[in-house]
């Protein structure tokens, strides 16, 4: 499938999408959630990709909802509906996903650009980047899961700082805030990125799967839900090759050869 707004590579099990509408600061338009949400759909599919990585070309990550293309609605416009029918389902499509998903932030990230990237499981961030959660500067509230995801991040009181300042957290306050995993210079970025995604795609990725799915459970289960959970699902990744695998390798002490299955 070829896209129009967005890149999309697979390399050596990982999947690359790329936000591709620089001019703008890879704000998105319809077509643009459409083909991301697509493209984690199809990452779900193919068992050949066992690592996604969303990153933006240029300078920067996302600069959240096209501006000109909200300037450009007519008649009673829903933005409910706008966002039900499409940031939700990239959101879901993203958290859904059974594999582990990098957002690598190269740049700002403003509005559901940061939603965006909180929807990842893991942030890796240049020194260049920036998080702007420009909704209030709109008069909007944060949308595109950022409610959810933030203050389970870094805490209410700093959550709802950055939702009524809309001021700008540097990468390394994001890192301090624990909002981020890593920050990189700029000249290391794109091999730190590789080698963290290259690491993940090497891995028990049914594993990685199965801990996504009983963490994002355990944030609203009780304590014995979740054990109770762990216990299915730790039946499952019991039997997949990767643990006999990783076992066998322990005892014979080499690396372990992980298929993700
Ligand atoms: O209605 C609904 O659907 C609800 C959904 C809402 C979700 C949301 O995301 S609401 C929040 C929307 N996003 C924003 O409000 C952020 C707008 N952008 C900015 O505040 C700034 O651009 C940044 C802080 C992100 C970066 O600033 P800076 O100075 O580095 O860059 P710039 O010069 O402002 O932007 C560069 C270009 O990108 C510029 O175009 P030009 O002048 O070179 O032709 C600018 O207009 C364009 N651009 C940046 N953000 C957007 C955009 N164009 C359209 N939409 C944007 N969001």
């Amino acid at each position: 499938m070829s896209y129009e707004t967005i890149l999309f590579d697979l390399t050596d099990g990982v999947a690359t999408i790329t936000l591709n509408r620089p001019d703008t600061l890879n704000a998105f338009n319809d077509t643009m959630i459409r083909e991301t949400t697509h493209a984690f759909k199809q990452a779900a599919r193919n068992r050949d990709i066992r690592c996604v990585v969303i990153t933006g070309a240029g300078r920067g990550f996302s600069s959240g909802q096209d501006l000109a293309d909200v300037q450009a609605r007519e008649g009673d416009f829903s933005i409910g509906d706008h966002l039900r029918h499409g940031y939700h389902r990239l959101i879901q499509a993203m958290v859904r996903l059974e594999k582990p998903v990098i957002a690598a932030v190269n740049g700002v990230a403003a509005g559901a650009g940061v939603g965006v990237a909180l929807a990842a499981d893991l942030r890796i961030a240049s020194e260049k980047a920036s998080f702007i959660l420009a909704f209030s500067r709109v008069g909007l509230i944060p949308d595109s899961g950022v409610n959810w995801f933030l203050p389970r991040l870094i805490g209410y009181a700093r959550a709802y700082q950055m939702a009524i300042t809309a001021e700008k957290v540097r990468a390394d306050q994001a890192l301090a805030w624990g909002m981020v995993n890593a920050v990189v210079s700029p000249d290391a970025f794109q091999d730190e990125v590789n080698a963290w995604a290259q690491r993940l795609a090497s891995g028990p990725s049914l594993a990685f799967g199965l801990t996504k799915r009983a963490m994002h459970r355990a944030l609203t289960q009780t304590l014995d839900d979740a054990l109770a959970y762990e216990a299915h699902l730790q039946e499952i990744a019991g039997r997949s090759h990767d643990y006999r695998e990783g076992v066998q390798a322990f005892l014979e002490k080499r690396p372990p050869q992980f298929t993700g299955s």
